[in-house]
């Protein structure tokens, strides 16, 4: 898609006074003139700073339609986390990291409190910051103050997510260059040219890697290790391999916002592809596969289910599952491993004094 950024901040021909007043910003003595005050009284609107927006995805909904069916046919049947993210998803997704439980953005959160000026002096400030993961942009935000970046850049699926969240971060911090990229993570990265050129840091928090498989998250490390050149850097949230009383219970709460937030797919699912799911009919089951280091969330037919669509149905026993999410959970030496085989140098980390966490930067 062809990039349209944002009308540049000229004022209107025919808005400009016949005799402008005097440049009002010199020290007479007096406190200096808000920018506001000022550009009023050179004759020029004030505009605050807006970030640029970018759409690059297109979404398919044929294709996404396909893309759950098949799902729902295969031998294991299957629904792709991406679909947790509706508007009620995200909004669960969030209460999710609020829970006593759910311990990654939080020790997350801390190590980069913790290690902030530590990061940046590795990472170097001043950097085009890419944020990957973007969401609420929270965990960027934080680095401003240490990483100071040229410009920042959030990726997300929409825009439509990122508008708000954008502007108002912009108000906040007007000497930033802000600009919202609607992208697929899972494509190959084509950086449109409204992305400054110099150093880039590509930033990955909150363990979303974790999402993928050991081979799928390689091959996102090797797109952003494409993306990157000399100079650039990766900063990645990685989730800990751990107790599973631990594991378990973070992905299993006491109060059943997981559960409600995996039992919600259901309901997108429904809307997307006019299935017939009822979500009494199905509960959250999480547990831990040791063997592969991994969270697997599933749901489970609690009495025989028929669903259908049209065109199709389904018919699951009771107890059987539909695989919704793994969340895996690495030893450091292995994730240090991956970006070396991705093709990242010198993988160092942060983590917290339980090791639960750990933020890794490396270099392109
Ligand atoms: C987004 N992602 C890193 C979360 C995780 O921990 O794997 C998604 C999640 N699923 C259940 N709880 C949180």
């Amino acid at each position: 898609m062809p990039a349209v950024p944002n009308p540049p901040n000229t004022p209107p021909q025919n808005k400009a006074p016949q005799t402008p007043l005097p440049p009002l910003n010199h020290h007479n003595g007096h406190a200096a003139a808000s920018p506001a005050l000022v550009a009023l009284a050179n004759g020029r609107p004030h505009r605050p700073p807006q970030p640029e927006f970018v759409q690059q995805y297109r979404e398919d909904s044929g294709a996404l339609r396909e893309q759950v069916l098949a799902g729902l046919r295969a031998g294991q049947a299957a629904i792709s986390p991406k679909f947790f993210y509706d508007v009620l998803g995200s909004r669960l997704f969030e209460a999710i990291t609020d829970l006593p439980e759910y311990y990654p953005t939080r020790t997350e959160a801390a190590i980069f409190a913790s290690a902030g000026p530590a990061i940046a002096a590795r990472a170097g400030s001043g950097c085009v910051l890419v944020d990957l993961g973007a969401g609420n942009c929270e965990k960027a935000a934080r680095l401003f103050g240490s990483l100071r970046p040229a410009q920042y850049v959030a990726l997300d699926i929409s825009v439509e997510f990122l508008r708000a969240t954008l502007s108002a971060l912009q108000q906040q911090h007007p000497e930033i260059p802000m600009l919202g990229l609607g992208a697929d993570l899972c494509a190959p990265f084509d950086l449109p040219f409204n992305v400054k050129r110099g150093r880039r840091l590509f930033f990955y928090p909150g363990s979303s890697i974790g999402n993928f498989a050991p081979v799928e998250a390689l091959a996102l490390l090797q797109r952003m290790r494409g993306a990157a050149g000399r100079g650039d850097g990766v900063l990645i949230g990685v989730d800990l391999h751990k107790d599973e009383a631990t594991l378990v219970s973070a992905y299993d709460d006491a109060l059943g916002v997981t559960a409600a937030f995996n039992r919600n797919v259901l309901r997108n699912v429904n809307r997307i592809v006019g299935t017939d799911f009822s979500l009494d009919d199905w509960r959250h089951v999480a547990s831990f596969d040791r063997q592969a280091s991994r969270i697997q969330m599933h749901l489970q037919a609690c009495r025989e289910v028929r669903v259908q669509w049209e065109g199709g149905a389904r018919e699951f026993a009771a107890g059987g599952r539909i695989h919704t999410e793994d969340s895996y959970k690495y030893r450091p030496e292995d994730f240090a491993l991956l970006l070396e085989a991705a093709g990242f140098d010198d993988p160092v980390y942060w983590t917290d004094p339980r090791g639960w966490f750990a933020v890794f930067h490396a270099r392109g």
